[in-house]
């Protein structure tokens, strides 16, 4: 018996050790390279993708399956109006779904919807217009709801009843402190007109 075959006998062939270390690094490779691929494929979104970083929502939601236009309006801390046309100022402010009641739309939901991204300090005007009622009975009643995340929660929700075309209330106003905080108190319904500041 040769050192070798004792070798042999008592411990693994340095030819299947080779193997076996091989294979180990061929399987944490593949391991590496699919942590690796996962990174890769679920990267960072693309700017169309990105998930909407919404920090206050401003909602607004009328009968479904009716014909009314209803239009929202805001106009953030930098005084730029936003709603149909105009569809965002600043990073703060954007018009994310505008709905025209049964124009170019398959769904009976009547919904639209504004973003705050960022809390810039100041005040928000939130305002509803009634476009059109396209032969539907009036008033029209619109329900609204403003909510932010986390600690801000909701700071208005009711219904406006629009009673005739062109028609364009202020919903609610609200103020924003550095903190991105809603100033206690600062929230009324004052009238501003926004269409009129386009
Ligand atoms: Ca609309």
């Amino acid at each position: 018996m040769t050192d070798f075959d004792i070798i042999g006998g008592q411990h693994e062939d340095p030819a299947s050790i080779a193997f076996r270390d091989l294979l180990f690094l061929m399987v944490f490779s593949l391991v590496v390279v699919i942590f690796l691929l996962t990174f890769l494929i679920n990267p960072v979104p693309k700017p169309d993708d990105v998930p909407l970083r919404t920090q206050i929502l401003i909602e607004a939601t009328w009968p479904s399956g009716t014909a009314y236009d209803v239009d929202l309006w805001g106009m953030g801390p930098d005084g730029i109006p936003v709603g149909w046309g105009i569809y965002e100022a600043g990073p703060a402010l954007n018009l994310e779904r505008d709905d025209r009641g049964k124009i170019n739309d398959l769904s009976e939901l009547n919904y639209e919807w504004m973003s705050i991204r960022t809390r810039d300090a100041g005040e928000y005007v939130v305002n509803i217009h009634l476009y059109n009622e396209y032969k539907e009975p009036l008033p029209v009643p619109v329900k609204v709801r403003v909510t932010g995340k986390g600690d801000i929660g909701e700071i208005y929700e009711s219904e406006i009843l629009l009673k005739r075309r062109k028609e364009e209330v202020t919903v609610v106003r609200f103020t924003l402190d550095q903190d991105g905080k809603v100033v206690e108190d600062s929230v009324h319904d004052l009238h501003r007109s926004i269409l009129s500041e386009r």
